[in-house]
């Protein structure tokens, strides 16, 4: 897929997420709007995935440890054909397997999160398993920056740079609020990227809202030999809705009916826009 495909296909899931949510009455908005492009990316452009196999030997693994923002993954999966798409509609209902963190019962899911601080070791141990078995598959792991407040991240973080694991990939939406606030105010966390560079992992840090930036740091992985790749994805919480942007509140806000109907009015016109300049 094009950039601009790509860009137009998160506007996309961006509309899942709000109308997912408005259905639901809960869910994590702001999270799953700011890294909507990141998923679209990986699940659309980078992964080697099959959705009619998902659980073949070589595929890419991928981990979302900040698994509150569950909604954009949900319409990622059901798009890429992993589910019908009609169980969107189910989001967070009584009996659903598409409840509100991901669950390994839904194809294309490899690991239960939501306690969060859990997603790296485990991406740590798949990388692992696939050097020490010579499978070239990779291992993507999703964090928030609020989740880097969990010790448990440092010490996946440790381990990963120990092995050389070149075929990790940590990520960070780093959309500086976590769930009250910003996280310099909760757990100040700078100079971030000089930590992960003590810990011995090769950081690049993007706009991780731009798809083209996303598209060229995730392509150039293996990004040093023999280290594991820190994307330190700068992103906007909220990202594509002007009146959520950067609003703490709307870490779990629910719209109601006229903010879903200005949203969806806004990320129409970010569509079309994406569309007409596609032709
Ligand atoms: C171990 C643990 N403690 C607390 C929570 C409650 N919680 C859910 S989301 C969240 C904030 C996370 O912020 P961040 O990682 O920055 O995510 P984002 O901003 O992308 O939504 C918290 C504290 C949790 N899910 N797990
Ligand atoms: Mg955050």
């Amino acid at each position: 897929m094009e950039i601009r495909d790509l860009q137009a296909k998160a506007a996309q899931i961006r509309m899942d997420v709000l109308n997912m949510i408005f259905r639901a009455k809960t869910g994590h908005t702001g999270g799953s709007l700011s890294n909507a492009d990141i998923v679209t990316a990986l699940y659309y452009r980078i992964m080697k995935i099959d959705p009619a196999n998902p659980k073949a030997k070589d595929r890419d693994r991928f981990i979302l440890s900040k698994g509150h923002s569950v909604e954009s993954l949900w319409s990622v999966l059901a798009d890429r054909g992993f589910f019908p798409k009609e169980e969107l509609a189910t989001f967070s209902q009584f009996g659903t397997k598409l409840i509100g963190h991901p669950n390994n019962k839904v194809p294309g899911i490899e690991m239960n999160t939501g306690a969060l601080g859990h997603g790296l070791a485990v991406a740590v141990g798949m990388a692992l398993a696939a050097k020490r078995d010579g499978a070239g598959y990779r291992a993507f792991c999703l964090m928030g920056d609020g989740e880097q407040a969990e010790g448990s991240v440092w010490e996946a973080a440790m381990a990963g740079a120990h092995y050389n694991l070149d075929n990790l990939v940590g990520i960070i939406d780093r959309n500086r609020l976590q769930i009250s606030g910003s996280t310099e105010e909760v757990m100040g966390l700078e100079p971030l990227e000089t930590k992960w560079e003590a810990f011995g992992w090769n950081v690049v840090s993007i706009d991780g809202n731009d798809m083209q930036a996303l598209i060229d740091t995730l392509e150039a992985i293996p990004s040093a030999a023999g280290k594991p790749t820190l994307i330190m994805a700068n992103t906007v919480k909220g990202k594509g809705v002007s009146f959520a942007e950067n609003v703490p509140h709307w870490h779990h806000h629910v719209p109601n009916e006229h903010e879903l109907s200005l949203a969806l009015g806004e990320l129409a016109a970010t569509l079309e826009s994406y569309r007409r300049e596609g032709v």
